[in-house]
């Protein structure tokens, strides 16, 4: 048996203070599942896989607030603090951040957006869901898997042929100014943007998570220098982002192109999943890029709680060896994947297979 070499892992403990409690799903508290245990179980498999893991540097704000609205980074470093300071949890119970109404475009219908006062309603002007609840842990969790991923990128930026971003709260849901589907910050996109900041003239995302980045698109969907390429459950068959996810989403403007949406059938399986991956490779071989962020969900698998889809072990390590075969440098970036007991089998395949 060959030893494998495994990407470089970048850690921080911080990862883990992000506690959501629960999601509120169409009314009802269910259980959360984008636990801190998610974090734990990847860092035991790697670890025991023999991979390097190397602590996260700090950074300051700078990419981070240049791929995101100045003003969702300051809500959500604060948002948790001004909950706790307007006595929510005693007054009704409820210790985490949760935004009951939402400016939407059709409630403003062309009015300015104001600033509310009261923080209940503040919390629904820069999340658009009812599932991503933040704690006292939260911004410090999301903060830290910033510095995580931009670690990553140096190491790749400096040479490495890959080093894996070991983040959660996951990222690919966060738009440039509202956070959603259990993320708050977009690793992914920070991290891509920092690849280019470094030199790379272009990069591609190529976003393997069961679900649709639909934060990651939008952030880049008009920029023709960072491509995003992702396969997903349809969001046209019912599953979450819902709104935003289909094939007809190319890009716009000087972007019009760069963006590649490749929605599969529920109960789509290893062939149907690689021969989607393998059309995203040949557009990304035919883009020029020069370095890759992968966002690098298994939620795909099987036995997965969060989504139809039907992925083996097998077809992750297959997947992990097709995007090693693009041969360029890649900042691999956790994404989804919610079934303990092969989250950590799952990626540690993929990362295998590249
Ligand atoms: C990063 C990522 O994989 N985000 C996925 C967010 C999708 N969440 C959709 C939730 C749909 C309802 N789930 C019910 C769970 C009950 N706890
Ligand atoms: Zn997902």
């Amino acid at each position: 048996m060959h030893p494998v070499t495994l990407p470089t892992v970048v850690w921080s403990e911080e990862v883990l203070r992000h506690e959501p409690g629960a999601e509120i799903w169409v009314g009802v508290r269910t259980p959360g599942t984008e636990v801190p245990d998610r974090a734990r179980v990847l860092l035991e498999a790697l670890t025991r896989a023999g991979a390097t893991v190397v602590p996260a540097a700090a950074y300051d704000d700078d990419v981070l607030r240049r791929v995101h609205d100045p003003d969702l980074v300051d809500h959500l470093a604060n948002v948790a603090a001004d909950w706790a300071a307007g006595g929510y949890a005693d007054l009704v119970g409820q210790d985490r951040v949760v935004p009951y109404v939402f400016p939407t475009a059709g409630m403003l219908d062309g009015l300015p957006g104001r600033v509310a006062s009261a923080t209940h309603a503040r919390a629904g002007q820069y999340c658009y869901d009812t599932m991503s609840l933040v704690g006292p842990g939260t911004w410090e969790a999301a903060r830290a898997s910033v510095d995580v991923a931009l670690t990553a990128a140096t190491l790749v930026s400096s040479g490495a042929h890959a080093a894996y971003a070991l983040v959660r709260p996951p990222g690919h849901h966060v738009t440039r100014r509202a956070y959603g589907g259990s993320c708050y910050l977009n690793n992914a996109a920070v991290a891509a943007q920092a690849l280019r900041d470094a030199g790379a003239g272009r990069v591609a995302v190529i976003d393997v998570d069961a679900h649709h980045g639909n934060g990651t698109q939008a952030i880049f969907y008009a920029r023709p220098d960072v491509l995003y390429g992702s396969l997903h459950v349809d969001p046209g068959a019912g599953w979450f982002p819902h709104f935003v996810g289909f094939a007809d989403e190319r890009g716009t403007g000087a972007g019009e192109g760069t963006t590649y949406n490749l929605p599969l059938v529920p109960g789509t399986g290893d062939q149907g999943w690689l021969a989607a991956l393998d059309e995203l490779c040949a557009r990304v071989t035919a883009s020029g890029a020069e370095a890759l962020v992968v966002s690098l969900g298994v939620d795909a698998a099987g036995a997965d709680p969060e989504s139809p889809l039907e992925v083996s072990t097998a077809g992750f390590r297959a997947a992990g060896e097709r995007v090693a075969a693009l041969g360029r440098p890649a900042v691999l970036v956790h994404e989804g994947g919610y079934d303990l007991a092969r989250l950590g089998v799952d990626t540690l395949a993929f990362l295998s297979g590249f």
